[in-house]
């Protein structure tokens, strides 16, 4: 399992294509999810090269999670969120479609299904 530095996390860090960018600093990156589950859907991804759980330094997961803790708490004003659902898939077979580390930060509200 090796990193491929043209997935296509790693072309919007080089800003090679476009995302709404919504939180950044030194060692992380957060951005609305194209396909979003609830709006306010955000990715949050370390700029170190990681493919997932599984290869992650534990000093950039640290500070991928510390900033889905902040984008998390956000929401709750921004889109009035009652609750934040966050996952995390891992290889083909753990649902990872995109093979740089992301954590997914949704807002929900009761009785408010997941959009597919
Ligand atoms: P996962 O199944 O956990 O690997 O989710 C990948 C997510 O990435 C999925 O929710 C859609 C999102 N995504 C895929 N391509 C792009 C893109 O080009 N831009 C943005 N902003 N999100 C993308």
């Amino acid at each position: 399992m090796t990193y491929d530095p043209n997935n296509i996390f790693a072309k919007i860090l080089r800003g090679e294509i476009p995302s709404h960018r919504v939180y950044e600093d030194d060692k992380v990156l957060a951005f609305l999810d194209i396909m979003p589950r609830a709006t306010g859907h955000t990715l949050v991804i370390p700029k170190a090269p990681s493919r997932n759980l599984l290869d992650v330094a534990p000093e950039d997961l640290d500070a991928v999670m510390a900033v889905a803790q902040r984008i998390a708490r956000a929401q709750l004003g921004v889109f009035e969120a009652e609750g934040i659902t966050v996952t995390q898939h891992n290889e083909h077979a753990g649902g990872q479609e995109v093979f740089h580390l992301h954590v997914h930060v949704i807002p929900r509200r009761l009785g408010v299904e997941l959009r597919p």
